[in-house]
């Protein structure tokens, strides 16, 4: 009789248990269901084709903080032999690149000085600096990524070239292409770290037009969106400068 007893007992324990559980299952479901809605109806952060919520827009700013933080111009992006980049390099990404409103007997490169003047800077002056080769993992946020080799002068070498000590000191570098139709905003220890090019061959080959010819920007520490093809205008702030694909709802930091 006694064990009997017991055994009800129980199961009326266990199937209030199993009621609970029942009760806070669907609990978290509508909860979750809730926050769901509730992150939909959260406004837009100002990316001008759209750009996400903000909530989740804080959270890629705290990641952004985070990593940030961390970098510093020591840190080294890995290196191959030459013999290990792809002959045939892939090409993605057309904007800024149209053929008709380019003419390449005009470039110049535009430094836009802190004092508002402006350097005009031709390629042949370029090319007298110091070249570096950077053959490294180009990765694209896409998924694709691709061993290549580039060649071209330090960033940090036009700034101590050309005495922009004080535009060093500022926040971002902004850069245009000659139309400004793409455009990107770079922190200012990610411009300067060593292994960041103003490029101009590829495969020891002047750049091909669809790469960015005459002059482009290769910064291993960021993902491809970054690494702005043909270069019209070069500008330094301590706020953030426009960036295309962080106005379309991506990652403005984008670093690796
Ligand atoms: N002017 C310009 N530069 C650009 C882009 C673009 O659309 N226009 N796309 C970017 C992206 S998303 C990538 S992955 C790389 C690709 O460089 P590649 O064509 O040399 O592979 O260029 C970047 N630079
Ligand atoms: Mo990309």
């Amino acid at each position: 009789m006694k064990e009997i007893q017991v055994d009800s007992v129980g199961a009326r324990k266990y199937k209030r248990k199993s009621l609970l559980a029942f009760l806070v299952f669907f609990a978290m479901i509508a909860i979750g269901w809730a926050g769901w809605k509730w992150l939909l109806r959260q406004p837009l952060d100002n990316g001008i084709r759209g750009g996400i919520q903000q909530p989740l827009r804080k959270v890629l700013d705290i990641n952004e903080e985070v990593y940030s933080g961390l970098y510093s111009t020591k840190h080294l992006i890995k290196e191959y032999p030459r013999t290990a980049a792809a002959k045939k390099a892939r090409v993605n990404g057309y904007v800024g690149l149209a053929a008709d409103t380019f003419d390449p007997s005009t470039w110049k490169l535009q430094v836009v000085k802190a004092s508002g003047d402006t350097l005009f800077i031709p390629m042949d002056d370029i090319k007298k600096l110091p070249k570096i080769d950077v053959v490294f993992n180009f990765k694209c946020i896409e998924g694709w990524s691709q061993i290549t080799w580039w060649s071209g002068v330090r960033f940090s070498e036009l700034i101590k070239h050309y005495g922009l000590e004080k535009e060093a000191n500022m926040k971002f570098v902004g850069m245009n292409t000659p139309d400004e139709e793409y455009y990107v905003g770079i922190d200012m220890p990610s411009v300067l770290q060593p292994q960041t090019i103003l490029c101009y061959e590829l495969n020891g080959q002047p750049l091909p037009m669809n790469q960015g010819y005459p002059l482009r920007l290769i910064i291993p520490v960021k993902y491809g969106v970054k690494h702005l093809k043909r270069i019209g205008t070069i500008s330094f702030s301590n706020t953030r400068p426009p960036d295309y694909w962080a106005e379309r709802g991506y990652d403005y930091y984008t670093g690796l």
